[in-house]
């Protein structure tokens, strides 16, 4: 029998002694049970209940450099940095194989890929069975947000993959404290996971919402294998908010203070790989940095929101670390992350320089390993994987607020829409009112990226940035959306913005990045009353005076296109987004189906000369 780690008290595995330990044991027989029961099915040869601690971390890290899992990066430039190579076949979600399993079809929704409850348990337990055979079965208790915050909600994930404890222990509060709020409150989160043997056949990525248990098997990837994020924090977290009268999304949240001092939270939901790291710790263009302003990063993946007795919206950020894409940042782009990653930082699937540093695609200096660890050819594509991520400590971050830990979160201003969208939609506009804000974020599209395995590039409607991500129906979500605008709300304005609007030469031609502060500005006069907007069909957009575009330098065709209302065009998006509710039958709420027929209207009745804002 192995005895795992090493580590200060590995419990060897027997039916009998695997337990929590003692002084905790007594509420914790639930877990005892599900923790028994799950060895026995997958009989590993050590079980090891994780407490969070350095000296584990330190055993666990020594464990996976010796048998390469984890290979050290220059510890001059990147002390206590490391690569892990997956799997070639094992870089992204795989959306076809992730199911949600509710016991009647419809409640999962034509958004979700269903299977009966009992028949997905006993083809998964099919799959678990002895696959732990010669491996360690770890238990790794965690809380999702401030462990003392009331939304906060804890899980247990077990897992045979030593590199997702490394990577749950930055990512979530995990280990001692949070077994202890388990223990108070006798609910959690059931996430049963194994690498099995990484075969894409036998992959899946599986939700019983009413069981609060997820299932997965087959892959190391983060979103597929790091429980708390995409399986608890949105697909089982929408469910229980839907419930419990709270919204779990997909959405950076940030704080922006302007030179007098005060601060606005905003919340962004834009699908993966579409911005929201970089919007979370953005740096302000020199003018602003100047004057003033300052940016607090408060989150950048998942936002858990929930009405206050103000009737605002407060939230917290669930996750304590930045699982993020690394292709593309750089000190131009995203100096804050730079600055993040410099240490204590686990990479996946990048590629590394001649003397051991980290690199991929955006950075300067030249790769000579790519992430499959051969030597690099550019005949073999990129030398980073181009869903190469990071995992880091949300600490570690310049711009890091310290009401990240706030208990009752921090009060959203203002929500923003937003993907790629290389024609038709402008930079900014904002919702009239709340109802058409959630038709505005129902109709959002983008186009896919490499987060996803599959085709990239390809324009799909992602609702709220949620297609991958809701746990439930989507009727019953914009029903549940549009639920909280009633008496008492003080709810947030709500925007769309697009960063990705390409020219006739096919780039972009918005600047981006530190230069999204000038829309998220304007947002917040709006927000307090300060900026003017021209109405147009489609929402409110602020006239090329409303933003302070000083210091860019940005041809007047250009700013005219960010800036106009495609009358005819729209026209056949408003029609196109009517099908695509459509769709949703019965559960589409008819509230929301009078809201795109007012657009389409007000589109219809306009023509172009008399909507066109620019100018
Ligand atoms: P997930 O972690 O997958 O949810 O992604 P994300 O939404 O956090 O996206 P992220 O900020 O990591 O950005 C993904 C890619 O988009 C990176 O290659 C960025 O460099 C690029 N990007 C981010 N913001 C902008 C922007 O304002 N303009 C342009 N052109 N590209 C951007
Ligand atoms: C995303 O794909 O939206 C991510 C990475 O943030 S993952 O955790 O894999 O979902
Ligand atoms: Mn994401």
């Amino acid at each position: 029998m192995r005895m795992g780690l090493g580590l200060p008290s590995p419990v060897p595995f027997s039916v009998a002694r695997v337990r929590a330990p003692k002084d905790m044991a007594s509420q914790l027989t639930a877990l005892n049970d599900w923790v028994d029961e799950v060895a026995r099915l997958t009989q590993p040869d050590a079980i090891h209940w994780c407490d969070g601690s350095e000296a584990e971390i330190r055993a666990l890290t020594a464990q996976m450099e010796a048998d390469g899992t984890l290979i050290r990066l220059n510890p001059e430039t990147h002390p206590n940095c490391w690569l892990h190579r997956s799997n070639p076949g094992d870089v992204a979600r795989v959306e076809k194989l992730t199911l949600v399993c509710t016991p009647n079809r419809e409640d999962a929704g034509p958004n979700n890929h269903w299977e009966d409850p009992a028949a997905a348990h006993a083809r998964l337990d099919a799959l678990f069975e002895g696959c732990m055979k010669g491996r360690t079965m770890y238990v790794i208790p965690y809380c999702m947000g401030p462990i003392d915050s009331p939304i906060s909600r804890c899980g247990v994930e077990i897992t045979d993959s030593p590199y997702v404890v490394a990577n749950m222990r930055i990512m979530t509060r995990m280990g001692t404290p949070a077994l202890a709020r388990i223990e108070r409150e006798g609910t959690f989160v059931k996430g049963l996971h194994s690498t099995g043997d990484l075969d894409p056949d036998r992959r899946w990525i599986v939700h019983f919402p009413e069981e609060l248990t997820i299932k997965s098997i087959g892959s190391g990837y983060g979103g597929n294998a790091l429980l708390g994020k995409k399986c608890h924090a949105l697909r089982i977290g929408s469910f229980q908010a839907k419930r419990e009268g709270w919204l779990a999304e997909h959405m950076l949240i940030v704080g922006i203070e302007n030179p007098q001092g005060e601060v606005h939270y905003i919340a962004a939901a834009f699908p993966s790989a579409c911005g929201k790291t970089n919007l979370a710790m953005l740096i302000p263009p020199e003018g602003y940095r100047k004057a003033g302003w300052k940016v607090w990063t408060i989150g950048d993946d998942i936002c858990w929101m929930t009405p206050g007795e103000d009737g605002r919206l407060w939230a917290i950020n669930p996750e304590a670390g930045f699982f993020g894409v690394a292709p593309g940042t750089s000190e131009h782009t995203n100096p804050n992350a730079m600055a993040t990653v410099s240490r204590d930082t686990i990479f996946t699937n990048v590629a590394v320089t001649a003397d051991n540093q980290p690199w991929w695609e955006g950075l300067p200096g030249e790769p000579v390993t790519d992430w499959q660890g051969r030597p690099y050819d550019p005949a073999n594509g990129p030398a980073a994987h181009p869903n190469a991520r990071f995992t880091v400590s949300a600490r570690q971050c310049p711009t890091w607020s310290e009401h990240a830990e706030a208990a009752r979160g921090v009060p959203i201003s203002a929500i923003v829409f937003g993907g790629r969208r290389p024609s038709l939609v402008p930079l900014v506009f904002e919702a009239r009112d709340w109802a058409h804000g959630v038709l505005v974020g129902a109709a959002m599209g983008s186009e896919t990226t490499a987060a996803a395995a599959g085709a990239v590039g390809v324009m799909r409607r992602d609702p709220m940035a949620m297609k991958p991500f809701c746990g439930y129906n989507y009727g019953d979500y914009f029903a549940h959306w549009l639920s909280f605008d009633r008496a008492g709300m003080q709810l947030p304005k709500i925007f769309h913005v697009n960063w990705f609007r390409k020219g006739a030469d096919g780039k972009f031609l918005w600047p981006g990045f530190g230069d999204n502060l000038r829309v998220l500005e304007w947002i917040i006069d709006r927000c307090t009353g300060k900026a003017g907007a021209e109405e147009t069909p489609i929402g409110l957009l602020p006239r090329m005076e409303d933003l302070d575009l000083a210091g860019l330098d940005l041809d007047a065709a250009a700013l005219a296109t960010l800036f106009e209302v495609d009358a005819d065009g729209w026209r056949g998006e408003l029609e196109a987004i009517g099908e695509y509710l459509d769709g949703y039958g019965e559960r589409l709420p008819q509230r929301l189906r009078e809201e795109q027929q007012r657009v389409a209207t007000a589109l219809g009745a306009s023509n172009e000369a008399a909507i066109a804002v620019a100018g």
